[in-house]
């Protein structure tokens, strides 16, 4: 199994509420390490251009919304298989058929404030870090 980055946000409705240790303890016991790490308050603008593969979706508004309405922790996460691992960690999308033990299961409100983000393949991993990282922003 190769080491593998991959991108995580921590969303305005988990720190909002002060999750930010918590959920990162979860992503570390899964054997995930935090490369690179910081706060940002994204603008709307920002926020369009990441998820700007969603834009013609009818919850792009909202989501658009949900993500500048206050600060959002971005990381880069690395280890062992790490994008489909976090992809574990964090559970389903949609809260209510998340498993037991996952992030979204423990603290997501809705599908909209599922308090966590992570990339779904090498290509869009590697796309999401360089939209907020810089090569020397990551302490491997
Ligand atoms: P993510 O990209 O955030 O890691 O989550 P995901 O792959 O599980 O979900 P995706 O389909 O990529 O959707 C991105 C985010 O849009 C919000 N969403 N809202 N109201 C809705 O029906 C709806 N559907 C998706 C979610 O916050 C989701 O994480
Ligand atoms: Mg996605």
């Amino acid at each position: 199994m190769a080491v593998e980055r991959t991108f995580s946000m921590i969303k305005p409705d988990a720190t909002r509420r002060n999750l930010t240790g918590a959920i990162t303890k979860l992503l570390e016991e899964a054997g995930l390490t935090v490369v690179a790490s910081k706060r940002v308050w994204m603008s709307r603008r920002e926020a369009e251009g990441f998820y700007a593969v969603h834009k013609e979706r009818p919850f792009f508004g909202e989501l658009v919304d949900s993500m500048s309405s206050g600060p959002t922790v971005v990381q880069v996460l690395q280890g062992e298989n790490a994008i489909a691992k976090n992809r574990e960690v964090m559970g389903a999308t949609n809260p209510t058929q998340a498993e037991e033990g996952t992030i979204r299961k423990e603290f997501a409100l809705s599908i909209g404030e599922n308090s966590v983000h992570g990339s779904d393949a090498p290509e869009t991993a590697a796309q999401e870090i360089a939209y907020w990282f810089s090569e020397t922003e990551i302490v491997g």
